[in-house]
């Protein structure tokens, strides 16, 4: 089922269903080698959701702020490289909402306990906000905030299930987001938790 949320921003629901349980086992590959973990934002609170990347680039926050790196600040080593089923599955899901010819080179991969959550934002560290962002909910439900362009648009709720698909473009890209904290519960196949993985294209900056 295809839902519009407002112009330019569709949830896909089930979209990845049928390949769900496969991303899965593929995630806990790349946190193997780039392990989860909660990062420091500039201000020096500590975010509540663990995070991972792989592809080309990898969203990092610490002391000296968000950015875009080529290489995982644990170990220096390049981020794992991003499933060619992965990039189908951004392709893809893009294109059932209307756009066309999306090559995401970054992936983020947030993990959700019982009771982390993400405070309203914009992601607005890509350096091109012509593509769109594709994002696959997995594991329990949680309620999705979606403001509008200015923080102060009050948001609205959206339940997010495993295997739901949401894509950003066009006059959504830069609308405020965020999640409410993680009801605890028990999914088949992931357990206490929620991932959500972001596709994105950043423009390359050297
Ligand atoms: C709307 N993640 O990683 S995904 C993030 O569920 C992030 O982990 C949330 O916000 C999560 O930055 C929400 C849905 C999402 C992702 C990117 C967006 C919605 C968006 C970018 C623009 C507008
Ligand atoms: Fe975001």
């Amino acid at each position: 089922k295809r839902v519009t949320l407002s112009p330019g921003a569709m949830l896909l629901r089930g979209f990845a269903l049928s390949e769900a349980s496969e991303l899965i086992s593929a995630l806990h590959d790349i946190a193997e080698n780039a392990p989860f973990r909660t990062m420091m934002t500039p201000g020096g609170g500590k975010m509540s959701v663990g995070m991972t990347n792989c592809g080309a680039l990898g969203w990092v926050t610490d002391r000296s702020g968000y950015r875009y790196t080529p290489t995982d600040p644990l170990n220096n080593q390049a981020w794992p490289p991003l499933p060619p089923t992965w990039q189908k599955l951004a392709t893809r899901s893009a294109e059932a909402a209307g756009f066309k010819g999306f090559h995401p080179n970054a992936c983020l991969i947030n993990r959700y306990e019982p009771g982390t959550r993400m405070a309203l934002h914009q992601d607005k560290d890509e350096g091109d906000f012509s593509q769109p962002i594709v994002s696959v909910s997995l594991g329990l439900p949680i309620s999705f905030l979606w403001g509008g362009l200015k923080r102060s648009t009050a948001p609205h709720a959206i339940l997010l299930e495993h295997g739901d698909v949401l894509v950003w473009g066009g006059k959504a890209r830069l609308h405020y987001h965020g999640v409410k904290p993680l009801a605890d519960g028990l999914h088949p196949v992931t357990g206490r938790v929620r991932f959500n993985l972001t596709f994105r294209f950043v423009a390359p900056t050297d």
